[in-house]
């Protein structure tokens, strides 16, 4: 029976389910049985080996060691599971009280287990805590996250968002796909007028009342709709895509708008003409820039304007801010009573102004890019020529395009 204990023992401690070569295995285990008894165990015979198992655990010096005594303990073919199979070849009053006490000596394992498991856990996240501290103050690494590139027209509205957030206006957004209503008829384009055919629109089918939807061919609904919506004063810019039945060289069938709106009860012209010369400045990045102002026709503005900034074209290249040459940059107005109207505000107490230009325009003009088609066509050798660092975000005090 001796014999057979420490072959339980043995067999108990082999390692097949873990790593950790327990002392038995290792050779060095003697258990004293004195008094061997009937079933050749004695209470001090599962003592030892309790004890022994208890030591292990104590000495294990980390969660993959623990896991090794657990299983060379409390596994399938642990000295412990192999005692308890002993059980079944004892009579019924044997098995009582041997099965208890074996019983009593499992629960100690385990409990050493689980206190010996939470112990070194602690110490494994105090010595994770300790080696994985970062330096949040440290520059950050050119890395991979880093290679990624910020396309123009992105970097460009968010020049714009920038520039017109300092001088307090809010950006407002609307759908791409709009009412005939929002884009042309609250906007002063009379039914069948010829400004309608000016715009080349995307209709979609007509539904069964007869409206049409459409892409819309400015960013001017989204002003309606803040004018329907809200009181004034308003001062809003509105960058967005929009749609028109157009492709060349200079002109693709979906390009992107900025507008900007005012609404207050004593906004004129000499506001609008300071708002555009300070954005001039700060999009072009000069510190003087001469301005020309040009009568114009738009249904939604009276009197419209359309705007020139002075330039020098040089060998291919342009200059803003300096030279004798003007280029077209944007169209603007006081916006039209029948549109203030339309909109729910009265025109005898407020009026406004507003103006709009093309993104893609001015950011070729800024950045130097030479066919509008390439903003479109998804070239990652080119965005990585054009294209802005990630977390080189636009503003005015760290400089807009450095
Ligand atoms: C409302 C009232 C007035 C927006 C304006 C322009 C002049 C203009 C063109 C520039 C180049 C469009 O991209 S482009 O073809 N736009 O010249 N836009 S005033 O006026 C508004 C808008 C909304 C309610």
């Amino acid at each position: 029976m001796r014999d057979n204990l420490l072959a339980l023992i043995a067999t108990g401690s082999c390692a097949s389910e873990g790593q950790f070569r327990t002392r038995a295995e290792q050779g060095h285990l003697h258990y004293p049985l004195p008094g061997v008894g009937k079933t050749g165990r004695r209470m001090s015979d599962i003592q030892h080996l309790q004890t022994e198992i208890l030591g292990q655990i104590a000495a294990a010096p980390d969660e993959a060691a623990l896991e090794a005594v657990r299983v060379a303990a409390l596994g399938k073919k642990g000295s412990i599971s192999a005692l308890l199979a002993t059980l079944g070849k004892m009579s019924p009053d044997e098995r009582k009280s041997e099965g208890a006490k074996i019983n009593l000596a499992k629960d100690a394992v385990s409990r050493a287990l689980a206190e010996r498991r939470d112990v070194l856990k602690a110490v494994a996240l105090d010595a994770r805590l300790k080696s994985e501290t970062i330096d949040v103050t440290l520059p950050v690494r050119d890395a991979s996250a880093e290679q990624g590139r910020v396309h123009p027209l992105t970097q460009v509205m968010d020049e714009l968002t920038a520039i017109f957030a300092d001088m307090g206006f809010a950006v407002a957004e609307g759908p791409d796909i709009e009412t005939d209503d929002y884009n042309f008829t609250k906007l002063n384009f009379p039914e069948g007028h010829p400004a309608r055919e000016m715009h080349d629109t995307f209709f979609f089918n007509p539904k069964e009342d007869g409206s049409r939807m459409l892409l819309r061919t400015h960013t001017s609904p989204v002003q309606v709709r803040t004018m329907l919506s809200q009181k004034p004063p308003i001062r809003i810019i509105c960058p967005g895509r929009t749609y028109r039945i157009d492709s060349d060289a200079t002109h693709t069938p979906q390009f992107h708008q900025v507008e900007g709106l005012v609404i207050d009860k004593g906004s004129h012209l000499g506001h609008l003409k300071w708002i555009l010369h300070e954005f001039c400045k700060a999009f072009f990045e000069v510190e003087h820039i001469n301005m020309r102002f040009r009568p114009s026709f738009f249904p939604f503005t009276e009197p419209s304007l359309e705007v020139d900034i002075q330039c020098r074209r040089d060998k291919g290249e342009i200059r803003f801010g300096e030279g004798e040459d003007w280029m077209e940059i944007l169209g603007c107005g006081m916006v039209h009573p029948n549109v203030l109207r339309a909109c729910g505000i009265d025109p005898d107490v407020y009026q406004g102004f507003a103006w709009g230009m093309g993104i893609d325009r001015i950011a070729m003009l800024k950045y130097g890019m030479s066919d509008l088609r390439q903003l479109f066509d998804s070239d990652v050798r080119w965005l990585s020529h054009y294209g802005f660092k990630p977390l080189d975000i636009p503003t005015l005090a760290g400089g807009l395009s450095s």
